[in-house]
């Protein structure tokens, strides 16, 4: 893969605003696919293809066309995680049975989850084999993509996550048995000795901490969280709360952090640069850091008023904000 990248952040079902933008990043369709002209560019999909938006099997064919023919990489993000530990009975094939999980499937089907993916299922009514199908298309999705020039992902790089993930050579829940994979990525508590929680977990949903006692706050979807996500890439040494949350529309008071988390090593500005989405940034596309680029700028928002945001990198080690290419939310 070479350096002319074009890196395109959460899209959730939103198929029409994604053919508009890369028709706008010079894209053309033929014979099925996007391709750029002359093979000299190609798309890094940072995860997050479904649910949300109404067109999650539109947007699933057209990046699969795409990396098909070899016009882009996409990645796994936590809802396509989601989707397959939604469907993975607890204990089925070669998987252990995690304890601690509620239900008969390695992803409860509670309200708020069940709510969460219903959209995608509706999008494939009287289509379940292409369902199942495209279930299998997502067990292939890389976890993150590294080269000397950029390091991508859905949401969180961490160099000893992926030192764990290469020492089992483990790309993708394709690299090995599928159910031995997904039930070991889902065991939180470490019941077994061979949890791949921590390191598949960080790569798709980030680093997260408890709120302190009394401390809560509601999430874009109503449902009031107790944890928050946390900005990856700063020292965490002598900052506080407010600092270190991430949760864009939300402020947290100005506490201490507990010692473990001050202690967690974070994303250097010596780094090469990082692609991601997942954080439902609102706003006009902007640099995080000159090294740290976050591409969700909540195209499913439900204000109406987000945009899918592209990076058109070059192998620039320090990034350019005039290199965004967007398009609004239809
Ligand atoms: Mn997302």
């Amino acid at each position: 893969m070479n350096s002319s990248i074009d890196f395109i952040g959460d899209v959730h079902g939103h198929c029409e605003e994604l053919r508009q933008l890369l028709k706008k990043l010079g894209y053309v369709e033929s014979c099925g696919a996007f391709r750029y002209p002359g093979g000299g560019r190609s798309v890094v999909f940072l995860g997050d293809y479904i649910d949300r938006g109404g067109e999650a099997r539109e947007t699933v064919n057209l990046v699969r066309a795409m990396r098909d023919a070899g016009s882009a990489v996409a990645l796994m993000g936590n809802h396509e995680f989601n989707a397959l530990s939604f469907w993975q009975l607890n204990g089925f094939g070669g998987g252990h049975v995690i304890h601690s999980i509620r239900g008969g499937y390695l992803r409860e089907h509670a309200f708020n989850k069940v709510a969460i993916h219903a959209r995608t299922v509706e999008c494939y009514k009287g289509r379940k084999s292409e369902f199942l199908e495209m279930l299998d298309f997502l067990k292939t999705l890389p976890f993150y993509i590294e080269t000397e020039s950029f390091r991508a992902q859905h949401a969180c790089f961490d160099t000893r996550c992926a030192e764990t993930l290469k020492k089992e050579r483990i790309r993708s829940f394709a690299d090995g048995n599928f159910d031995e994979l997904i039930a070991r990525a889902n065991d939180q508590y470490c019941e077994y000795g061979d949890s791949l929680f921590d390191p598949i977990n960080i790569f798709l949903k980030g680093p997260e901490m408890d709120l302190p006692d009394g401390i809560t706050f509601c999430d874009g979807e109503g449902v009031v969280r107790k944890r928050c996500r946390l900005r990856w890439w700063l020292d965490p040494k002598d900052a506080t709360l407010r600092e270190l949350s991430f949760q864009p529309g939300v402020e947290l008071p100005a506490l201490d952090v507990p010692a473990d988390i001050k202690d967690r090593s974070f994303y250097g500005e010596s780094e090469r640069p990082v692609f991601f989405g997942h954080y439902w940034l609102t706003g006009l596309p902007k640099l995080i850091r000159d090294n740290v680029c976050c591409l969700d700028f909540s195209v499913a928002g439900y204000r109406g008023d987000g945009r899918l945001v592209a990076y058109r990198f070059d192998g620039e080690q320090k990034l350019d904000e005039s290199k965004f290419v967007w398009v609004e939310a239809i």
